[in-house]
């Protein structure tokens, strides 16, 4: 015990001596400096049993009041539907954007506002779909490298993509695939956000249409859909969009090439034996029959070849969406297959786009495939074809190495030193192994890590970037088990900070995330992300980007009646509502307009209005709009949501509805 404490003076005094010494150097920079520690820190220590690594690890994570983070973290928020965004070292939570899902605080999808449009386009058939399953967030990039500007999520559940614009940590687009009901290699955006990438994962008849099982391998099929992402606009252009066609094979995680392998992509798949269940009936599990194979195949596309071809039209047009057939994209040197070991997850490309590590959760290697090695099978045409006719390249000749990492292995991000990282789900833990370019024996694994429990994903600083940092990994566990304070039998996932930054890898802290579960996240340095503090002039419509035709000015507010359809143009500011009496009668169609006219920073309103299920927020500047029937009489009360100031419960009004 003793030695543990003095350990651990050992090591305050160090960090105070080296703070000083980066510091202004006014307090000195010897041992001396330890004076101004304050008195009770080894007490704390050690009333609390913090062991040295205990206490490094706090130093490396606290922030104190006021400081801001090195990094932002963008998460999945998993069948919550939404985004969750957190500061790294801290770990502290910072916003959850609402993407799939209806929120109250952020006035999203809550009432007929422009919000509630950008949810209906997700719609499928008619049914409002208010659910989502979020999986894998992507930054935009210039040149391979995020750029801050724009974060898209796919929604696993309906093959749907959403666009968010990070000036103002929005959503402000979803789009929905007309021909798979089901997505998971997505999203993944080209170095240059040109296109934003998507896979299936869950095979259907195109255009979800009705066929039976016993047709699977005839009519069931995938895609792989490139949605056009206008950056000017801040939209995805489904007219510019395209897909290719593949066969039945359950897509799984796709990475697009960069530098090197720029314009191909890749998609693992792991249903190459067509099973189809049938549990009741005699057949096998579908976890069974899914993995009966000892090869699946990893898809190999040309985008930019495809973008040709759908240039040269050779497509068809399926439900309003541009599809290169098969055997199209076979004989225009599109689609290519090399096998790859049985039910693979991740494919992750190296950030000099040379290499492709593609990992099997039924096989305890990694694999890593040469591009250029593709290239020249693919060029020597050596190859054999699957039912469908799709190129299968040999095996052998593209693998170019194998490290064996332990069981599980599933994700594989990359620093700045020439190592990789990969999560291992059976082990409950992260392996680090070195990267060796043309070199298949200098692939080595170098060290293995214990986390709580059960990784998924991981996330290193910018690691799926051509320009990894190399800071810290975020491992973004499934299972907590004794992590945490019980809080009944639904426990939250654990997403655990590890130091990657030299020397052995350690554990610098656990976070609770209440709700979920992320997938995959993504880390960006804090200073390439440029949001708005306020919206850039009073009246503005965050839908557009633009002003909005329905701003209201101070003095201007007005109530326009035209038969019995009404329009009101409110204002709010610091403490008031204005008009605050709304006088309808039933039968009425109310169309009204807030402009929340402050423009110091964070003075925000709120708005609800009893009995008609509207929620908004309106953020200093911004422009909101919603409808409502007044279908009942009565009298009912509306008023401001955020506590804005002293007189924050007189921001209020009333509307009565006359019989
Ligand atoms: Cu959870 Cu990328 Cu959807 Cu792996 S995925 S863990
Ligand atoms: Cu505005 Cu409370």
């Amino acid at each position: 015990m003793k030695r543990t404490l003095f350990v651990v003076v050992s090591l305050l005094l160090a960090v105070v001596a080296l703070s000083a010494c980066g510091g202004s150097g006014q307090k000195g920079s010897t041992p001396a400096a330890a004076a101004g520690l304050p008195a009770d820190a080894l007490a704390i220590a050690t009333q609390r049993g913090l062991t040295p690594d205990d206490v490094s690890a706090a130093l490396k994570t606290y922030l104190p009041s006021g400081k801001h983070d090195d990094y932002y973290l963008f998460m999945s928020g998993g069948h919550s539907g939404n985004v969750i965004v957190a500061g790294v070292p801290s770990m502290r939570i910072l916003k959850n954007i609402a993407v799939f899902t209806p929120e109250s605080w952020q006035g999203y999808g809550v009432g007929e506002t422009d919000t509630e449009r950008i949810l209906d386009a997700g719609n499928v058939d008619g049914v409002k779909i208010r659910t989502g399953d979020t999986h894998h967030p992507a930054l935009s990039e210039t040149n391979g490298d995020y750029d801050g500007q724009f974060l898209f999520i796919n929604d696993k559940a309906n093959a749907r993509v959403a666009v968010i614009d990070l000036r103002d940590f929005e959503t402000k687009q979803i789009v929905k695939d007309p021909n798979i009901i089901s997505n998971h290699g997505s999203t993944f955006v080209t170095p240059n956000t040109d296109y934003v990438v998507q896979g299936t994962q869950y095979a259907t008849p195109l255009g979800w249409a009705y066929a039976p099982l016993s047709e699977y391998k005839e009519k069931y099929r995938g895609l792989i859909t490139l949605w056009k992402f206008d950056r000017t606009k801040g939209r995805i252009i489904p007219e510019e969009s395209f897909s290719i066609e593949v066969p039945p094979y359950w897509q799984d995680l796709c990475d697009a090439g960069k530098l090197a392998s720029d314009g191909w992509g890749f998609c693992n798949s792991f249903n190459t034996e067509m099973a189809v269940g049938g549990n009741m009936q005699g057949q096998p599990n579908f976890e069974a029959g899914v993995s009966q194979r000892d090869m699946d195949y990893l898809h190999i596309f040309n985008w930019k070849k495809a973008e040709e071809v759908v240039k040269a039209g050779k497509t068809e047009t399926i439900n309003g969406m541009k599809v290169i057939r098969i055997p199209t994209a076979v004989e225009e040197g599109v689609l290519f297959f090399a096998p790859e070991p049985k039910s693979p997850h991740g494919a992750d490309v190296t950030p000099d786009g040379k290499y492709i590590v593609v990992a099997g959760k039924l096989d305890p290697h990694v694999t890593i495939y040469s591009f250029d090695k593709i290239q020249k099978a693919i060029a020597a045409k050596n190859w054999t074809t699957d039912e469908f006719g799709v190129p299968v390249l040999n095996y052998d000749d593209v693998k170019l190495a194998q490290v064996e990492l332990g069981l599980g292995p599933l994700h594989t991000q990359f620093d700045d030193k020439g190592f990789a990282y990969t999560s291992l789900f059976l082990d409950s833990a992260l392996a680090k192994w070195k990267l060796g370019g043309d070199d298949p024996n200098a692939y080595q694994l170098v060290e293995k890590i214990p986390v709580q429990y059960n990784i998924g994903h991981i996330s290193a600083a910018e690691g799926d970037t051509v320009s990894p940092d190399g800071n810290y990994l975020v491992a973004l566990n499934k299972w907590a088990v004794d992590r945490f304070l019980p809080v009944g039998p639904l426990l939250p996932q654990n997403e655990q900070l590890i130091d990657i930054s030299g020397g052995p890898m350690k554990v610098l802290y656990d976070m609770p995330m209440g709700v979920g579960e992320p997938h995959y996240a993504q880390m960006i340095k804090a200073d390439k992300i440029k949001p708005w503090d306020i919206y850039p002039q009073v009246g503005w419509d965050p839908a557009t980007q633009a002003p909005s035709k329905y701003a209201t000015k101070l003095g201007e507010e007005k109530i326009v009646r035209d038969g019995s359809n009404v329009e009101v143009f409110m204002t709010s500011v610091r403490s008031h509502l204005t008009p605050d009496r709304v006088e309808l009668k039933k039968g009425d169609h109310v169309k009204w307009h807030i402009t929340n006219v402050e423009t110091a920073k964070d003075a925000t309103h709120g708005f609800q209005l009893g009995g008609q299920g509207v929620s908004l927020s309106i953020e200093p500047g911004e422009t909101v709009s919603f409808e409502f029937d007044a279908a009942h009489d009565g009298t009912y009360a509306f008023y401001c949501t955020e506590f804005c100031s002293a007189l924050h419960l007189e921001m209020m009004g009333y509307v009565t509805v006359e019989p």
